[in-house]
């Protein structure tokens, strides 16, 4: 459902509710004069709420990545973006590489519009590869970024680096990060890395501007499962990796189209969210990744929990926030969006949630065409808060 179509319908309830026919024409008037009135209040008590934020970590950030910031700030005060990764590269049974005159997406098969939120991930790129970890050709990616910004979309670029040590995938525990701060033939590997990681990121224009990014490296660091992660790396090294990150592309490779995204996985009693934090001058969005597995109980308590943390944060530090990776392998439970992720995000003021990818029916996030989900995910569209294209589209920012 469109926003505009779903403020009509809450303004429509309103007014059948309110405008009783005992009233005379002139009470009529008045009253409505009087909840024109309220709703102004309303309306500027809305703007009100939304507080400038703290300065970006790059101070020449272009217009359009200033927008972007101000748009996610805008959409959270009405609901959220739904995104998906890969929403466009491919879905079960199709790749966009094999129809590249074809933009396809299993979210719009369902429900007749795009997410809101297009995911891509970069790993990859680091080696000059032309295929991203996952087979989607860089080519194809910076295509269907282009089409996706093009028709209102947001981008996110998470970064599935090799390990620069042993040379495994970012799963590759051999620890790597301390090396690439200190040993000179890794960090100069690591620089190059950077400088290609810049390259394609330069490469996203529209209409001779740049396409903002919301860039999410060393994501899920309090995991044990990437080399960039606890215990893998100490916190200091892994904050200093952040760092001279953020300062290769934003200082020597003169990206100024990225937002930072900090994005830590689900929390365990003993975590602390802001252990491995580079700092309020290197991360402009707050982020947390859980998934459920097969505990929807326990997801909806950690998700509640954590976005709640998240949130209080992000408050403190006037920054952003979002959902940044969740989902259901396979979707078993037929009403999982409407009855177990809408319940646990429905009040936590994040800017975006991502499902992660649509690989395979073993391995998949969104509903497809004929999965038995397919029914509650409309539903789910259908919910107030749940912003896809269209609605992120027709929103005023
Ligand atoms: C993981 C899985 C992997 C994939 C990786 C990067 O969660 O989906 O199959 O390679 O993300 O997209």
């Amino acid at each position: 459902m469109c926003s505009s179509f779903k403020y009509a319908f809450a303004v429509k309830m309103k007014n059948d509710f309110l405008v009783f026919p005992v009233f005379e024409y002139k009470h009529i008037f008045i009253f409505r004069l009087v909840v024109m009135v309220f709703a102004l209040l309303n309306l500027s008590s809305l703007q009100s709420q939304a507080v400038d934020l703290s300065p970006l970590v790059d101070q020449n950030a272009t217009s359009s990545t200033r927008f972007l910031s101000k748009k996610l700030q805008i959409i959270s005060k009405h609901g959220f973006a739904i995104g998906h990764q890969d929403a466009s590269s491919y879905g079960i049974g199709w790749k966009h590489k094999d129809h590249p005159d074809k933009i396809d997406s299993d979210v719009k098969r369902v429900i007749g519009d795009f997410p809101a939120v297009f995911g891509f991930d970069i790993g990859g790129i680091e080696l000059d590869s032309a295929e991203n970890l996952d087979s989607v050709p860089f080519d194809t990616m910076r295509n269907l970024i282009i089409d996706a910004y093009s028709k209102g979309g947001i981008i996110t670029i998470s970064w599935h680096a090799d390990n620069p040590v042993s040379g495994g995938d970012s799963w590759d525990k051999t620890p790597a990060v301390a090396q690439c701060l200190k040993v000179e033939s890794q960090r100069e590997k690591f620089e190059l890395w950077v400088k290609r990681v810049a390259g394609f990121l330069n490469s996203l224009e529209y209409k001779g501007e740049k396409i903002p990014v919301i860039f999410r490296p060393f994501h899920e660091m309090n995991g044990s499962w990437f080399w960039w992660g606890d215990p893998n790396c100490t916190a200091g090294d892994y904050i200093s990796l952040w760092k001279d990150t953020v300062i290769l592309l934003r200082d020597i490779h003169q990206v100024h189209h990225l937002l930072y995204a900090y994005s830590p996985n689900k929390l365990n009693p003993q975590d602390q969210y802001l252990k491995y934090y580079p700092g309020d001058d290197f991360v402009d969005i707050f982020g947390v990744d859980i998934y459920d597995r097969n505990n929807s109980g326990d997801y909806i308590k950690s998700v509640k929990q954590d976005l709640q943390l998240v949130s209080s944060i992000a408050g403190k530090k006037n920054k952003l926030y979002a959902f940044t990776e969740t989902g259901l392998e396979k979707i078993p439970t037929e009403k999982w969006f409407t009855e177990v992720l809408y319940p646990a995000i429905e009040n936590s003021g994040i800017s975006w949630v991502l499902m992660w990818r649509n690989h395979i029916t073993s391995h998949h996030y969104m509903p497809f065409k004929g999965h038995p989900s397919e029914k509650d995910f409309k539903n789910f569209e259908a919910l107030p808060k749940t912003l896809f294209l269209k609605d992120t589209n027709q929103l005023k920012y």
